[in-house]
């Protein structure tokens, strides 16, 4: 198909790149209008910008699929299955390791995209039977990791609430051989708190509403939501929007397809029942103040399904250890010291079982012949997020977030530049916000927010979050991107409490609480804050870890838009939107894609396009290609100021100027084809 390459819509423009003017009201007019008519892909030359539709679009059928396969970038309508597509291709071509980089905040449409594009290879790469069912075990790893993984939000009724990274590995020949995923951070305070309007992971739902009598009867557990602490605290266990006895099938299906035995199934689901039963564990105390269980079936359950002593199972949600000496005594918690050791196994234990189920995946997607392949990375993260009480977790995806947004900035700009100055392009560096300045407030060495709770922690004895929050404001003091209540002017401290700092990221304010809202007890601050120290350490690294792994791959960008706040279909929220244009840095983007030079392309390729419009060079050219495109424009009248030869490519400043030629190509066609319709009419 020869295609236009770079055709205009009939509605809007497919690339902003070719807006007459970069304002954001010309960015925010064109979304809009496409938006309205079921558009909700555009480009920002090869970023793909996508906006959650909140409805099912008929545009991801396996009809559609084949339209893209092996398709040039330019020559179809904006999709996600053309970014897909040349991904695939370049990484075949090239035999290079790509990867995509879906970005945007909760609720926008990350993790759909990912599914999209994960299905899209499924379809489109050649198969054989063996590599089926490599194929089908990546496909149905989705559901499962989502039914453990995600959860209703407020943002978002299936968020994800860990990060993931899949590596999708294809051989030589392109056949998608094996996978791997890599897990970040997931929320555990999830599985034994959930704010109102919030629900715990899906799993635990479809267990307990899907499961069949025997099943539950085997692990203790009475059908009914209702009936379990864990699962109730939000209020909004059933929803219309989800289905948890039909994805309770689906994920049984999943399960199987991903090589779960029955033994291995069944053992999953001990432990999420267990889990369910230690939520309904009760204290009370007894006229010392001691801490005694309220009663000991649940307990018996838990010890039973975890094939543990119920007798220490008890001694340690009740005592602690104590070493004195040689000896160990033993002193008894308090009714909040034994809840919270409850909930903290209640999160031991699910974190483990995620991190087992990850493995167990990962060992079933596993390539049996690693010679010689290249991967196609697919990162789908939990997006930032702004609630109302905002803690440890919400910290780490914002920081998360922050992370891949710096390194958005580094490859693309960088990448920008290289280009020119590869094809020796003189060029105008664009301003944009680098967000390096608040990456390196949350994580440099000795002086981000993070090394000082780490220190925090290992001081002796009297440290609490109320002195780390003094010990952060000594030290990020002036940070024009930390506030707290003691060091915000008149205004913002009436939005701020004590216990409180504010950080302003890229996205927008967030604040965070640092003193335990849901138990004021300092004793217990100081433990969360201990534990949040590993993790935060723990994740900084693996974070780092993650960036290595992409910056040594070529990059693909999708940014999600979230189209309006309450989730409903054909709803263009233009403040929303505005606001995300701005922070996702698609404005800046736009204006780097067009520093200069809004269009390039190879010569041999823009030669073959365009020779019919000059005789020189129609209907050969017969020599190098790049003098061929010097005669061709020369002819076409482009005045110097407007075009620049580089080594490999042309680069074009304005739109109009490649509109124009396309015009002319338009006519010329028609044109030839009548004269060739003339000419066959005599015979
Ligand atoms: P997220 O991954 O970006 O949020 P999702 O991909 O889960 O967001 O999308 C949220 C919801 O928006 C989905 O459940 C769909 O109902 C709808 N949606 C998204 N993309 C599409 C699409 N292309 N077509 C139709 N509906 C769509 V989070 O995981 O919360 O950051 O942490
Ligand atoms: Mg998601």
């Amino acid at each position: 198909m020869e295609g236009a390459l770079i055709a205009r819509d009939r509605v809007g423009i497919q690339d902003f790149v070719l807006l007459d003017e970069t304002t954001e009201v010309a960015v925010l007019s064109n979304l809009k209008k496409r938006f309205s008519k079921d558009l909700i892909y555009t480009y920002i030359g090869t970023l793909l910008v996508s906006v959650n539709p909140y409805k099912e679009l008929d545009i991801y059928n396996k009809k559609q699929m084949e339209i893209y396969m092996g398709v040039n970038f330019f020559e179809l309508p904006p999709h996600i299955y053309a970014l897909a597509d040349n991904a695939y291709h370049t990484m075949l071509t090239e035999f290079n390791n790509h990867f995509i980089l879906i970005s945007g905040e909760s609720g926008a449409g990350k993790t759909e995209a990912s599914k999209k594009i994960l299905q899209y290879y499924a379809v489109s790469c050649p198969s054989t039977t063996l590599l089926n069912t490599v194929r089908d075990k990546m496909l149905m790893s989705n559901p499962v990791l989502e039914a453990f993984g995600n959860a209703k939000t407020l943002k978002n009724d299936n968020s994800s609430r860990f990060g993931k990274y899949m590596d999708i590995q294809f051989d030589s020949q392109g056949d998608a051989v094996g996978g791997h995923i890599l897990n970040y951070l997931l929320e555990k305070s999830r599985v034994v708190h959930q704010n109102h309007g919030e629900r715990n992971f899906h799993i635990f739902y479809q267990l307990v509403e899907g499961g069949s009598d025997d099943l539950l009867r085997k692990l203790g557990l009475e059908r009914g939501c209702q009936h379990y602490n864990y699962l109730t605290q939000g209020e909004c266990a059933i929803l219309p929007s989800i289905n948890d006895k039909n994805d309770w099938k689906t994920v049984k299906n999943a399960l199987q397809v991903i090589n779960f035995d029955e033994a291995a199934t069944n053992h999953l689901f001990e432990v999420i029942a267990s889990v369910l039963h230690l939520g309904n564990v009760r204290f009370d105390s007894d006229s010392k103040g001691y801490t005694l269980l309220s009663n000991n079936t649940e307990l018996r359950w838990v010890s039973n399904l975890l094939g543990v002593d119920a007798h220490s199972l008890q001694e340690g949600l009740t005592f602690r250890k104590i070493e004195a000496k040689k000896d160990q005594v033993l002193s008894p918690f308090t009714t909040d010291h034994a809840i919270y050791a409850r909930d903290a196994l209640a999160k031991a234990i699910y974190g483990q079982t995620f991190t087992w189920l990850v493995n167990r995946i990962n060992e079933s997607m596993e390539n049996k012949d690693p010679s010689r392949k290249t991967v196609i990375g697919l990162l789908d993260i939990y997006g930032f997020e702004v609630f109302y009480v905002n803690s440890f977790e919400q910290f780490c995806i914002n920081y998360c977030n922050e992370k891949l947004q710096q390194l958005f900035i580094q490859l693309t700009l960088k990448s920008e530049q290289e280009e020119y100055e590869a094809e020796g392009i003189e060029w105008e560096p664009v301003q944009f916000f680098n967000n390096k300045i608040i990456c390196d407030l949350i994580e440099e060495k000795h002086r981000g927010i993070i090394s000082v709770l780490d220190e925090e922690c290992l001081r002796p004895g009297d440290a609490t979050d109320l002195t780390f929050l003094e010990r952060l404001e000594e030290m990020m003091g002036n940070h024009p991107h930390f506030v707290t209540h003691k060091l915000a002017d008149k205004m913002t401290r009436k939005t701020l409490e004590r216990g409180d700092f504010r950080l302003l990221h890229y996205a927008g304010e967030v604040t965070y609480c640092v003193v335990g809202k849901r138990n004021h007890n300092e004793l217990l601050g100081i433990m969360t804050l201990v534990l949040c120290v590993q993790v935060a350490t723990q994740f900084k690294s693996s974070l780092q870890k993650l960036t290595e792994i992409l910056m040594a791959k070529e990059a693909w960008y999708i940014r999600c838009l979230k189209s309006n706040e309450s989730k409903q279909p054909g709803q263009f929220d233009e403040a929303l939107i505005r606001h995300q244009v701005k922070y996702l840095g698609l404005m800046e983007h736009l204006r780097v894609r067009r520093a200069g030079f809004a269009y390039r392309r190879k010569y041999d390729i823009f030669l073959k396009r365009y020779k019919p419009l000059c005789p020189a060079t129609w209907p050969h050219w017969r020599g190098p290609p790049a003098d061929g495109v010097e005669v061709l424009v020369q002819h076409l009248g482009y005045l110097p100021d407007e075009y620049k030869m580089g080594r490999t490519k042309i680069f074009i400043r304005h739109p109009r100027t490649l509109f124009a030629t396309e015009d002319a190509y338009e006519k010329c066609k028609h044109e030839l084809a009548t004269r060739i319709q003339a000419k066959y009419k005599g015979y």
